[in-house]
């Protein structure tokens, strides 16, 4: 039987590395697009690399830009992929505050480049369109929890950019009768979660600090809250929902929301180290109640929390909890990590990551000391 042909977009990040380990084992031809960088970027998937001097390749990479309309539509004539994957983006909503028109470029626009690609190539008919869409289309959240069917009312540029992508990718099912998809998943996270992003920033400090490495964790709100799950879970439902009978739109969610605050209490209580929170807003800090791990020389009553503003985003996300229950009954979804199994995976992958950067420094060389 002939291979299928996968090519996604977004390759290097974290969905793009666990979604090209699903789709080997699934015996696809999987190609993907790396944008060119100064220093290696592919970190991520680097176990996956053939050398491409050998025979019987199934991992191709590209380079390309979804800002580059001619490139990815050569791109696309050359792979004749059978299904796309669209996960390429400037992923981090506090950095599109920063960099609006580049956000709208690339999240709106290059969603359009692609689909138009399709059309032009005459595609329609054999390539399916997996577009990665976004909890924070809901927002300002105007119905709890959230589903396929709540209106979106999006709070910073990258959810708008998104709602752009999101639209032109139903009409574009709806106009040419192509097979695209909308995954609304809401934040899934993974030991190889960019280190930005709040779960990874935590578990990176915790497993810091409790190894004398850092001092404190600097972050924003804390009673933001958030349906945190894993990445693994979530890159399968990609899959299936290309394999679908119809083209639609789906929510993907664990149904659970917790706070930012509880996620860092929880986080330092994988290392058997208890935080007490005190103060209000700006002036809440976290301070070590108890820690029953003697491996850990913490000090009792340290200030290890604290917030900087500088996190605070202009427009906040105050409350996410989805609905899945269309994916879970119609294509038969079933998560198999919850928020503790996924910190659990986490943490552990940090605490070894964090013990190699402790031998380096006792050995006398310079570790990353970069914190954002
Ligand atoms: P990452 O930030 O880890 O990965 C983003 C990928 O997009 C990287 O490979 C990055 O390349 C690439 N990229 C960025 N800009 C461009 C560009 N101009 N041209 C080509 N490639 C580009 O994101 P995730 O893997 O977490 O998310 C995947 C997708 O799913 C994104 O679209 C994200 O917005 C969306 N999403 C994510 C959720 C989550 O919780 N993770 C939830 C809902 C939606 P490089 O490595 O070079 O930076
Ligand atoms: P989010 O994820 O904005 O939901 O977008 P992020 O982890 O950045 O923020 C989650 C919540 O935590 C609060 N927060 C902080 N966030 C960061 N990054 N750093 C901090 O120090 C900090 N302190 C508190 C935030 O204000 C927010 O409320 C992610 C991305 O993957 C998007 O691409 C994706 O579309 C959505 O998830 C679903």
């Amino acid at each position: 039987m002939q291979k299928k042909v996968a090519l996604i977009t977004g390759v290097t990040g974290q969905d793009g590395a666990y979604l090209s380990e699903f789709l080997l084992k699934k015996n696809y031809e999987v190609h993907g697009i790396k944008r060119r960088s100064s220093l290696f970027n592919t970190d991520r998937i680097d176990h996956l690399y053939q050398d491409p001097h050998v025979e019987n390749q199934n991992f191709f990479l590209h380079y390309g830009d979804l800002t580059d309309s001619t490139n990815l539509t050569r791109i696309i004539q050359e792979v004749q992929p059978d299904e796309i994957y669209n996960l390429a983006a400037m992923s981090h909503v506090h950095v599109s505050f920063e960099m609006p028109e580049y956000t709208a470029n690339v999240d709106g626009l290059g969603t359009l480049r692609i689909l138009e690609a399709i059309r032009l190539l005459g595609l329609e008919k054999k390539t399916k369109i997996y577009q990665a869409s976004t909890s924070e289309l809901f927002g300002k959240a105007q119905e709890v929890p959230q589903s396929e069917t709540t209106p979106f009312y999006p709070r910073s540029p990258y959810a708008v950019a998104k709602m752009y992508a999101y639209w032109i990718t139903v009409n574009y099912r709806e106009a040419y009768g192509l097979f695209a998809c909308n995954g609304i998943l809401f934040n899934h996270e993974s030991p190889i979660r960019g280190e930005t992003f709040v779960t990874r920033k935590i578990t990176r400090a915790a497993t810091k600090i409790a190894l004398g490495l850092q001092g404190k964790l600097y972050i924003g709100n804390l009673d933001a809250k958030r349906d945190w799950g894993h990445a693994k879970d979530y890159i399968k439902l990609m899959w299936m929902i290309l394999q679908a009978n119809e083209a639609e739109d789906w929510v993907i969610a664990t149904g659970k929301t917790t706070t930012v605050r509880d996620l860092v209490k929880l986080c330092f209580s994988y290392l058997g180290i208890d935080l007490e929170f005190r103060g209000k807003g700006s002036n809440e800090k976290g301070y070590i109640k108890s820690c029953n791990n003697k491996k850990y020389q913490v000090e009792i009553g340290k200030e290890v929390v604290s917030v900087d503003k500088k996190y605070y985003r202009p427009t906040e996300v105050d409350l996410l909890i989805g609905d899945a229950s269309k994916a879970k009954k119609k294509l038969g979804w079933i998560p198999e990590y919850d928020l503790e199994g996924l910190v659990e995976d986490m943490m552990k992958s940090d605490l070894e990551l964090m013990k190699r950067e402790q031998f380096l420094k006792d050995s006398g060389y310079n570790i990353r000391n970069y914190f954002e």
